[in-house]
């Protein structure tokens, strides 16, 4: 029944009985020394399979001088070199359509999924019914772990196209035997209708993005539905920062009086509720039997010890398709040492994941994360909804606006002030001023996916400036 064999292999008729908090007990309470023994034994075999059937992984490893027998002890482990996104990207252009990384024929492919591509050429996941099956009954026992039950309807409310998240939720909500409400997200008017079918279907657990349950909110608001009358119970949350994210999270508790739960790491690496909250507060726990986590030095990609900062890089335990072996994540987090207070012996990271490298910014030498303006400006009442962080440059120095909606019972006389208050709270915990600029409530889109704040004119005028003028050569 409780099984963690390689190729995994699942019972799938097993469910706890509803009061047990746990789907696989020992497998997450065991000592954690314990667990990185078997994770080590089993990296020796992920790898050792990954060498036989992927040439991306043997020619990778071949130039580093490392060969899966080598491997012997996590620190061992900690040697292999990082795969990134890039090289995934290009090894697909170079053997379509999944890469030199497909461990399987592509006849066993049976599912498809992708990234959206919007940096560059999209990738595509190809599944097969072992790895589909794996997800589904890693998802089952994580959502068990937030309490979900048979009895409840979860609702899927993300795209239901290329985005695994979605599928993700689907196939593990489904293993569960709880009711499957698969209405997905992102086409016109389709928000205000989510409300009316919430209410008739009686959803009890919703899934999508931090920012969806807050437009949703919005919009069931003018509809003159109170968001909290919808019944939910249980919210889980995938895809960008925001149910770690204090001011967040409380914003979405405040509405919808709802349990929050964080999850989600990088589509790649599904099932990527390996990081994912077991109880109602933020932070997620790295579920080590499932994909393999390392919080890294961003530069040397050695592992950091607990208590430090710096970015995942994710193991695949499970996957036979796709394996990813030391997929570097770019985010940013810092990590706790497993202790057995969380019911479940798995590191711990108590922010989640707040942010990604790339989208760090710095003003007169602050490193800024934008998910720390959102912590702010969320926080602040009488905001409206939105706000856009704009960076530009003005002579020499980079400037930072914020750009904040309020809440149409503030009047206009006192937003002076209000903007006064968000600016100085920005300063003390960003170390450095932002100019606020008031705007009216709804000036900004929302999104039904993920939120994109930032604004750099940095960008543009560099843009600009290297683009040749209509008329001039190049
Ligand atoms: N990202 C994903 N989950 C996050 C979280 N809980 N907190 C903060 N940032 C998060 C399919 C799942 O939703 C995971 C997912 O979104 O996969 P993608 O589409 O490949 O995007 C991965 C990126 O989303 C991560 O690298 C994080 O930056 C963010």
């Amino acid at each position: 029944m409780e099984q963690w064999v390689w190729p995994p292999r699942y019972d799938e008729t097993h469910r706890p009985p509803d009061g047990q908090t746990h789907w696989f007990p020992r497998r997450e309470t065991m000592p954690a020394e314990r667990r990185d023994e078997l994770i080590a034994a089993r990296i020796r075999e992920v790898m050792a399979y990954a060498w036989d059937n992927a040439p991306f992984y043997r020619r990778k490893w071949d130039e580093a001088g490392i060969h899966p027998s080598s491997v012997r002890t996590l620190a061992d482990f900690e040697k292999v070199p990082v795969v990134r996104k890039e090289e995934l990207r290009a090894d697909q252009a170079a053997n379509e359509p999944f890469g030199s990384y497909l461990c399987v024929s592509p006849d066993e492919v049976k599912h498809i999924n992708g990234t959206s591509g919007t940096t560059g050429r999209p990738t595509a996941f190809g599944i097969g019914e072992r790895d589909w099956r794996s997800v589904a009954n890693a998802h089952a026992r994580v959502m068990w772990a937030m309490g979900i039950r048979p009895s409840d309807t979860v609702l899927i409310a993300s795209p239901l196209s290329l985005y695994w998240g979605s599928w993700g939720a689907y196939t593990g909500a489904e293993r569960l035997g709880a009711r499957v409400f698969p209405f997905g997200a992102g086409t016109p008017g389709q928000t205000a209708r989510t409300v009316r079918w919430m209410r008739q279907m009686g959803v009890t657990v919703f899934y999508g993005t931090p920012s969806y349950a807050l437009h949703l909110a919005e919009v069931a608001a003018d509809e003159g539905v109170d968001p909290a009358s919808l019944g939910l119970r249980a919210m889980f949350f995938s895809g960008e920062p925001g149910a770690s994210i204090p001011s967040t999270r409380s914003r979405i508790v405040e509405a919808f009086g709802a349990e929050v739960y964080d999850s989600g790491s990088m589509a790649e690496v599904a099932p990527w509720m390996n990081l994912a909250a077991a109880a109602d507060e933020p932070g997620v726990l790295c579920w080590q039997d499932l994909v393999y986590t390392e919080v890294c030095d961003p530069a040397g990609h050695r592992r950091l010890p607990y208590g430090a900062e710096g970015t995942p890089v994710y193991t695949t335990l499970e996957r036979t398709s796709q394996p990813m072996i030391r997929l570097l994540s770019g985010d940013l987090t810092r990590w706790e040492a497993p202790t057995a207070e969380r019911g479940r012996t798995y590191p711990f990271l108590p922010r989640g994941i707040y942010g990604r490298i790339d989208d760090m910014f710095t003003i007169r030498g602050e490193n800024i994360q934008p998910s720390a303006i959102d912590d702010v400006v969320m926080a602040v009442p009488g905001y409206g909804g939105e706000h856009r962080v704009v960076i530009s440059r003005e002579t020499a120095m980079d400037t930072l606006a914020v750009q904040v909606e309020y809440d149409p019972g503030q009047p206009e006389s006192s937003l002076p002030g209000w903007a006064e208050r968000i600016s100085n709270r920005l300063r003390t915990v960003l170390g450095v001023g932002a100019t606020v600029v008031p705007v009216r409530q709804h000036t900004f889109d929302r999104t039904e996916f993920k939120a994109r704040r930032v604004i750099d004119n940095r960008e543009l005028l560099r843009r600009m400036a290297d683009e040749p003028l209509p008329g001039r050569e190049p």
